[in-house]
């Protein structure tokens, strides 16, 4: 079976603007997560994008993670062998994307389902909504039978009805539900019976498909419910109405508090990363050699004209914390400033413990390792309980 590496960005003309993000603010080539005590290429968790030929698997990885156009799509050559993308921002958000051909024939000889199968990430199942469906519910049916009922993997299973700009919302209500219904029978039919399926409706037109891939790759971070928990304490002490941890390269956000998540609000506050990026690649101090238009001093707050306010802090080299809240909350600045600080020391503080944790993994003392977890988790935790109430 033949793998393509792919490494940096996506080969356009260098310095040239797509979307709203220029095409040379893309992940640094210097990072390097193995050095940082992160997972190593191979044992990193897989994202596996599958489905039938031509349903937007392709476009989907070019547009979130290589900043394409969606326009630009319409040129994508078809894939011929397995491409492999390692997305490795962050110690957060670390996978690789493995981007399919078209249908795996499972029968053939060549297959090896140990290589493809073997390790724990997400199974991504793209379905083009806009032609007939039934060919590709059946390919999924195969698929999921040969995950979960013959491999046991753990990679959870998400299915993307994907290209539904071109459907009115009652279609995309009623393609929703009839592939819900017959992947539940499939699965029935299989003998599973919690179902480990998500549905999304997504298209590279619009945020949904950000907001999709926010979702999958949230399962893939273990050290997800501590960053809620810290947003959740960062919000509720400083009179925030919602808060998104963004990557910012993808726009893709890999926390947020435990309010509900509504499309606008996330919309908003991608809105924001693109006017800060911009403002700061035309207008920013560029130092030579330095071309990063995301740095330590990256900072903005944007009055809107319905009384609201969206407040953008940088964590760290890839993460942004974008915020949503009031203007007459935004009259105790220097409370909400002080708690991001604590906030942010939290962040930092998790971020060792997850390097100290993989380099404690790969020594000798198995049982160093929960005790030493638990002490710097509670010490995070404190970090941001420190955070003053208004
Ligand atoms: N309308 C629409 N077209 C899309 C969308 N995503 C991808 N496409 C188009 O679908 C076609 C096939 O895409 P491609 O990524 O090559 O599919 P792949 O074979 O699954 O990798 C291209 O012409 C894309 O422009 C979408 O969300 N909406
Ligand atoms: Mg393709």
């Amino acid at each position: 079976m033949a793998f393509e590496g792919e490494s940096g960005s996506f080969a356009g003309p260098p310095g040239m603007n797509v979307g709203s993000f220029p095409k040379d603010f893309d992940y640094q080539d210097e990072y390097d997560p193995e050095a940082a005590g992160g997972p190593s290429a191979d044992n990193k968790p897989r994202i596996l994008l599958m489905g039938l030929r031509r349903s937007g698997k392709s476009s989907i990885q070019k547009v979130v993670f290589h900043k394409m156009s969606p326009n630009e799509t319409l040129f994508l050559e078809s894939t011929s062998k397995i491409i492999r993308d390692d997305i490795s921002n962050s110690s957060f958000v670390q996978f690789q994307i493995w981007d399919f051909p078209g249908q795996i024939n499972f029968f053939d000889p060549t297959f090896d389902s140990d290589l493809i199968f073997g390790g724990c990430g997400a199974l991504i199942f793209v379905i083009d909504a806009q032609t007939d469906f039934t060919p590709s519910l059946a390919i999924l049916k195969e698929t999921l039978k040969f995950v979960y009922a013959e491999s046991h993997s753990c990679m959870s299973c998400e299915v993307f009805i994907h290209k539904v700009d071109g459907l009115s919302d009652d279609a995309k209500m009623e393609v929703n539900q009839q592939m819900y219904q017959t992947v539940i029978d499939d699965l029935e039919e299989l003998g599973i019976k919690h179902l480990p399926v998500s549905f999304y409706l997504t298209s590279i037109y619009d945020h949904s498909i950000f907001e999709a891939f926010s979702k999958v790759v949230q399962k893939l971070i273990p050290q997800l419910s501590t960053l809620e928990n810290l947003l959740n304490i960062f919000i509720s002490n400083s009179g925030i109405e919602k808060a998104f941890l963004f990557d910012v390269v993808s726009k893709i956000y890999i926390a947020t508090d435990s309010s509900p998540v509504d499309m606008q609000s996330y919309e908003l506050c991608c809105d924001m990363i693109d006017v800060v990026i911009d403002i700061s690649c035309i207008y920013g101090d560029e130092e030579e050699g330095d071309t990063s238009a995301f740095d330590q001093q990256s900072q903005s707050v944007i009055k809107l004209n319905n009384a609201t306010i969206l407040y953008l802090r940088e964590v760290n080299k890839f993460l942004a914390l974008v915020c949503i809240l009031r203007e007459d909350s935004y009259d105790r600045q220097g409370l909400i400033d002080y708690n991001f600080h604590c906030f942010r020391k939290g962040i930092h503080q998790v971020f060792e413990l997850r390097n100290k944790m993989a380099a404690l993994a790969s020594s000798a003392a198995p049982n160093a390792l929960p005790a030493a977890a638990a002490d710097d988790e509670a010490a995070a935790a404190n970090a941001t309980t420190k955070a003053v109430t208004s």
